[in-house]
């Protein structure tokens, strides 16, 4: 038999539950009218009916119905309504993550930034942006298979989040996202330029010495850094940005495997 589609399913899903709630509204009333009607009337089939007795009974149905069927219904749409928040906070998560290594993808990545650029202690505050890139990933690829590159890109990320895991006592903020394939961001606040390079320079070496092993296969990989600096970070992410990027094509060109600082050609330049 040929698969529901999913919207078709989802209205099937809807459709279940208004009737569970309409039947069993409806099995509260009758319920609740059959009490009312014994409790008013007593057991006498037979017996006549008085105006004030029938008035008694309105009474009583007008208060009790509602009183058994609006709780039911209300807890049920609480519950409904909460199952589609933590929903809606999932699919947000899920949006701003990436899947493959559980960092920030770069929407979330903007998202954080711009949360982290309005807080007014990040102005004024050194800054640093790291651009990594892993060294001949296409050839990792081709030798070891796309399943071990995937490997190879947590392997990354492990090495990232241990570099950046700052303690919960350090008011520094790091911010580390899969900026495109084998491009990983980490945005440094409150980080000095020599934390920064110390920073990138661990995470470099980390990556060179130790290995990626999946699957039976072993490979080392390393990765060239561009570094840039904001002494005094005036909350604009995206020029330090696209500094490191710059670096980060210096570091290629130097020979990978290395760390490049933005603003360092420029000075090596003026110097000779
Ligand atoms: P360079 O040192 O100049 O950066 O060389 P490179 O080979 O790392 O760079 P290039 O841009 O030539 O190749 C990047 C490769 O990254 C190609 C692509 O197949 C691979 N890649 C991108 N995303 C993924 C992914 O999610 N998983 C895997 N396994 N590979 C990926
Ligand atoms: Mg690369
Ligand atoms: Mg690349």
């Amino acid at each position: 038999m040929a698969a529901m589609p999913a919207e078709v399913r989802t209205n099937v899903d809807v459709a279940c539950r208004i009737a569970t709630l309409t039947v069993l509204s409806i099995v509260c009333s009758v319920c609740v009218s059959g009490i009312v009607t014994l409790m008013v009337f007593g057991f006498d089939l037979d017996a006549t009916v008085s105006v004030a007795g029938v008035l008694r009974f309105g009474i009583l149905m007008g208060i009790g119905v509602p009183a058994v069927v609006c709780p039911i219904v209300a807890v049920r749409s609480t519950m409904l309504s909460r199952d589609l928040n933590h929903a809606r906070d999932a699919l947000d998560r899920l949006a701003r993550t990436d899947h493959l290594t559980g960092l920030l993808n770069r929407r979330g990545f903007e998202q954080a930034a711009l949360r982290l650029q309005a807080e007014e202690r990040v102005a004024g505050e050194p800054a640093a942006a790291l651009m990594c890139d892993i060294d001949f990933f296409k050839k990792v690829n081709d030798q070891f298979g796309h399943e071990f590159g995937d490997a190879a890109l947590r392997h990354v990320a492990e090495v990232l989040l241990a570099a950046a895991g700052t303690s919960a006592a350090d008011p520094r903020d790091v911010v580390l996202v899969r900026y495109g394939g084998e491009e990983f961001v980490a945005l440094l606040f409150g980080f000095t330029r020599v934390e920064a390079v110390a920073l990138a320079e661990h995470v470099r070496e980390t990556c060179a010495r130790r290995p990626v092993v999946w699957n039976g296969n072993t490979a080392r990989i390393t990765m060239s850094v561009g570094i840039a600096v904001a002494a005094n970070f005036d909350g604009r992410f995206r020029p330090l940005v696209a500094l490191a990027d710059a670096a980060l094509y210096r570091a290629k060109r130097d020979g990978r495997n290395r760390v490049a600082i933005s603003g360092d050609d420029q000075r090596l330049a003026r110097a000779s």
